[in-house]
C-alpha cells in the first residue's frame, strides 16, 4: 500500500490521540534534534524495497505525540530501541514494529509505515501500560502474511440470499440496491477497525458470482477503484471474486477453457486494465465448479489449469489467485452411501499438488464439509507439501447461531490452529497457512448499527484478526484485548465485574451452542436453505451429502476405511490410525467417523444416547445461565447494547430450547431408550 498514504494515517492517528489526552503531535520535525516528546514513532533508515509498485521510498519520518520529556531522552530512548532490536538480529520486515519504553519516552520503531500503523494499535492496546515507569523491548511481527477477510456481498439484491449472503448484520456496507453504497466513513471506519485487528486484505464481493458481480472487474471497475482508495490508507489490499466464465460474458469468446489463447489473451489485458487503475490490486478470489459455479471442468481441465491461467495474468504485478476447494458434488444421491462429501477437496485437489504456480494460493475449508460446529481438520491441510495454502474460517455464523446466539468462535478456531495434522510433534495448521497463503475468512459484518447484529459477535471478528496476527493467543487473553478496547472506561461501573461477567459468557459459549445443536461432530440437523435453527432430517434425503444416517439401531457416518468411505485413509498417521479406530476416534468427533449403536459407550463413560439427552439440557441451562448473567451488567454497559443483547439471548433460550426438545425426542422415538435421569423428552 502507498507508503506516502501510510504515514498520513498514522500521523492522523497520532494527532486524534494526542488531541483526546491534551497533547500535540508533530511530524518529521526538523527543528534542531529530536523534539521533547512522551511518545515517538519512527521508521529506520533501513526501508525494505517497497512490494507496491506504486510508490517510491520516502526519507525516514518521525512522529513525535505530546511534550514533557526532554529530547535527550527521546533521542536515548530511541537510540537504545534501535539498537536493541538490532542486537535481535531479526529484521522488522514491512509490517513488524519494536515498542519499548526508557526514560519516560514510548517508542514505536518499524522499517516502513505500516508497521509504524499496527505498532499504534499495539498502544492503544496496551493503555496506560504503554507509559508506565518501564515497558521492556518487544518486537512484534506477524505470523500470517496474508491476513484475509471474504465478504459475501452481493452488489445486486439477490432474491434468495439478500444484499449479504449469510450475512446476520443488515446490509452490505460496500453495495446498496446494485450500486455502491457510497458510505466513505462507515468503509473508512470499517478499515481502520480491520488495521487495528490486524487485517491486510478484503475480498469485496460474493464467491458466487453473479451478473452485476461479474462487470466489477471489467466495466464497473471504478466501484472497485474507489473502495481500494478508501481501504488503501490502513494497509488493506482489495481483491475481487470472478467468475471464471469471464471470458464469455464479459469479453464475448465462445470459450472460458483454460488452454485456449483467446481466454489467456483476455485475461491477460482485462488485469493489466485492473493494474493500469489499481496497482497494490491484491488478485482473483474463485468459486469454480462449485455450487452451480463455472470452471475448468466444463472444457476437461482441471484446477490446476484453471488457477494458473489466472495466475499467469496476475504474475507480472505481483497478485495472487485465491483458488478455493471448496468443490464436491451438490446433486449427489442419498442413496449411495459410497459418494461421501468429506472426501471430495482432497480427492480433487490432493493429486494436484505440485502443479501450481507459485502466486496460486489453494484456500482451504478449515473443516472436510462445511463451517460445522464441530468438524475434524480438513485432510486438503496435510496433503499438499507443493502448494500454498490458505486457511478458510467463517466469522460470520452461518452454522453457530447466525449472529442470534453468542459464540465466541476463538477457542474453536484456536483448537484448529494449534492441530498437528502429522502428530503432536510436527508441524501445525498454523505452520502450514503461516508458510503459504495465511488466513482467510468471511466477514459477519454489515451496515447494522453494531457492526455485527449481535453486538458480541464483534469479538469474532477482532479474534480472527488477531489470531491471524499470532495463532499462539490464547482465546481468553483475545477476549480481555476485545472487553478492554470496546466498552470505554467510563461506562464501566465495575471494570472487573464486567470482564468477569462476559468471560463467564463467552468463553464456553462455542461449546454452549455444540452441547443443544447436532451431537459429535455429525452436523447439519438445521433447517434446509436458511441454516438457522433444527430440522434433524432437514438435509437427510437430499442431494447435498450432509447425512447422519441415524435409524432405529444407531447413527453416525462410517467414514473408515475398513467399513465405510475410506475418508480416513486421506489423514497421514497417527489421524489416519486415531480416527479409523472406534476405541482412539475422540469423542467429539464420534458420529463423524463412525456409525454406532445408541448404547455405544464414550470415553467420557456415558453412552451415546445419554450423552444426546445430557448434553442438550444441559446447553439449555447454560444459554438459561448466560441471561441471567447478562442481566446484571444492565448498568455497567450501553443501554443500546445491552437491550440489544437481552433481546437476542431472549431469541438463543428459546432457540436453544427447540433444538433441544427437537433432537432428544428424535433420538428417543428412533432408540426407545429413556432417559437414565427420567426427564421428559416429548
Ligand atoms: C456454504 C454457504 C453458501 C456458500 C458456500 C461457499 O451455505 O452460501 O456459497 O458455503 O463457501 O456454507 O462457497
Amino acid at each position: 500500500c502507498g507508503e506516502g498514504t501510510l504515514v498520513d494515517t498514522v500521523q492522523a492517528e497520532v494527532e486524534r490521540a494526542a488531541d483526546r489526552y491534551g497533547g500535540t503531535a508533530r511530524r518529521n520535525p526538523t527543528e534542531a534534534g529530536l523534539p521533547p516528546a512522551d511518545l515517538v514513532l519512527a521508521l529506520t533508515d533501513a526501508l525494505p524495497p517497497d512490494s507496491s509498485p506504486a510508490t517510491e521510498p520516502g526519507p525516514p519520518e518521525t512522529l513525535t505525540a505530546t511534550a514533557t520529556a526532554t529530547t535527550t531522552a527521546v533521542a536515548t530512548a530511541t537510540a537504545q530501541l534501535a539498537t536493541a532490536t538490532a542486537q535481535l538480529g531479526e529484521s522488522l520486515g514491512v509490517e513488524g514494529f519494536a515498542l519499548a519504553r526508557h526514560a519516560g519516552v514510548t517508542v514505536v520503531l518499524a522499517d516502513a509505515p505500516a508497521g509504524l500503523l499496527y505498532g499504534l494499535f499495539e498502544l492503544v492496546r496496551l493503555g496506560e501500560a504503554a507509559f508506565g515507569p518501564t515497558h521492556p523491548v518487544r518486537v512484534h511481527r506477524p505470523v500470517m502474511a496474508r491476513r484475509m477477510l471474504d465478504h459475501w456481498d452481493n452488489v445486486d439484491v439477490h432474491p434468495v440470499m439478500g444484499q449479504v449472503e449469510r450475512g446476520y448484520a443488515g446490509g452490505s456496507i460496500f453495495w446498496h440496491d446494485g450500486r455502491p453504497r457510497g458510505d466513505v466513513a462507515r468503509v473508512t471506519a470499517y478499515a481502520r477497525l480491520l488495521a487495528a485487528c490486524g487485517i491486510n486484505a478484503v475480498s469485496v464481493n460474493n464467491v458466487n458470482v453473479h451478473a452485476t458481480e461479474a462487470r466489477l472487474l471489467t466495466e464497473r471497475l471504478d466501484d472497485v477503484v474507489d473502495l481500494a482508495d478508501l481501504l488503501r490508507p490502513y494497509a488493506i489490499r482489495v481483491h475481487l471474486a470472478v467468475t471464471f466464465a469471464a471470458p464469455m460474458v464479459l469479453g464475448g469468446l465462445p470459450t472460458a477453457d483454460p488452454l485456449d489463447q483467446a481466454v489467456r489473451d483476455w485475461w491477460a489485458e482485462t488485469t493489466a486494465r485492473v493494474y493500469a487503475r489499481i496497482p497494490d490490486f491484491g488478485g482473483y478470489l474463485v468459486k469454480a465448479d462449485s455450487e452451480g459455479q463455472p470452471g475448468p471442468f466444463s472444457y476437461g481441465r482441471d484446477h490446476a489449469d484453471g488457477a494458473n491461467l489466472l495466475a499467469e495474468a496476475l504474475a507480472p504485478y505481483g497478485g495472487v489467485v485465491h483458488w478455493r476447494a471448496f468443490v464436491y458434488n451438490h446433486r449427489q444421491d442419498w442413496r449411495d452411501r459410497s459418494t461421501d462429501r468429506a472426501r471430495a477437496a482432497y480427492d480433487h485437489f490432493a493429486p494436484l499438488d505440485g502443479r501450481f504456480r507459485d502466486n496460486v494460493i489453494v484456500q482451504v475449508k478449515h473443516g472436510p464439509i462445511d463451517f460445522q460446529t464441530r468438524e475434524p481438520v480438513s485432510p486438503v491441510i496435510a496433503a499438499m507439501p507443493g502448494t500454498r495454502l490458505a486457511v478458510e474460517f467463517q466469522v460470520t455464523q452461518e452454522y453457530t447461531g447466525q449472529q442470534k446466539h453468542v459464540c465466541y468462535l476463538a477457542p474453536w478456531w484456536s483448537e484448529i490452529l494449534r492441530f498437528a495434522p502429522w502428530g503432536d510433534d510436527g508441524r501445525t495448521v498454523a505452520d502450514v497457512a503461516a508458510d503459504g497463503g495465511g488466513l482467510v475468512a468471511v466477514s459477519n459484518v454489515g451496515d447494522d448499527e453494531f457492526w455485527t447484529g449481535h453486538p458480541l459477535a464483534q469479538a469474532n471478528l477482532y479474534a480472527f484478526g488477531r489470531l491471524c496476527w499470532n495463532p499462539r493467543l490464547r482465546p481468553q487473553e483475545v477476549l480481555d484485548e476485545w472487553i478492554d478496547l470496546t466498552f470505554a472506561p467510563d461506562a464501566r461501573v465495575d471494570p472487573e465485574l464486567l470482564r468477569r461477567t462476559l468471560h463467564e459468557i463467552m468463553d464456553d459459549s462455542w461449546r454452549t451452542y455444540e452441547r443443544y445443536t447436532a451431537p459429535l461432530g455429525v452436523g447439519f440437523m438445521v433447517r434446509p436453505g436458511h441454516h438457522y435453527g433444527p430440522d434433524v432430517d432437514g438435509y437427510e434425503y437430499t442431494p447435498w451429502g450432509t447425512y447422519h444416517f441415524a435409524d432405529r439401531d444407531g447413527v453416525g457416518v462410517d467414514r473408515t476405511r475398513a467399513t465405510g468411505t475410506g475418508f480416513t485413509g486421506q489423514y497421514p498417521p497417527p489421524w489416519s490410525e486415531q480416527y479409523e479406530s472406534i476405541d482412539t476416534c475422540p469423542d467429539e468427533l464420534l458420529l463423524f467417523f463412525h456409525h454406532v449403536p445408541y448404547g455405544h459407550l464414550l470415553h467420557c463413560g456415558s453412552t451415546v444416547i445419554q450423552h444426546i439427552y445430557d448434553t442438550h439440557f444441559e446447553g439449555v441451562r447454560e444459554v438459561e445461565a448466560m441471561c441471567r448473567r447478562w442481566e446484571w451488567l444492565a448498568r455497567l454497559v450501553d443501554p443500546a447494547v445491552h437491550a440489544r443483547v437481552t433481546e437476542r439471548l431472549a431469541e438463543q433460550v428459546r432457540c436453544a430450547r427447540e433444538w433441544c426438545d427437537q433432537v432428544n425426542a428424535y433420538f428417543h422415538r428412533k432408540s426407545g431408550i429413556p432417559d437414565a435421569h427420567g426427564r421428559a423428552l416429548h
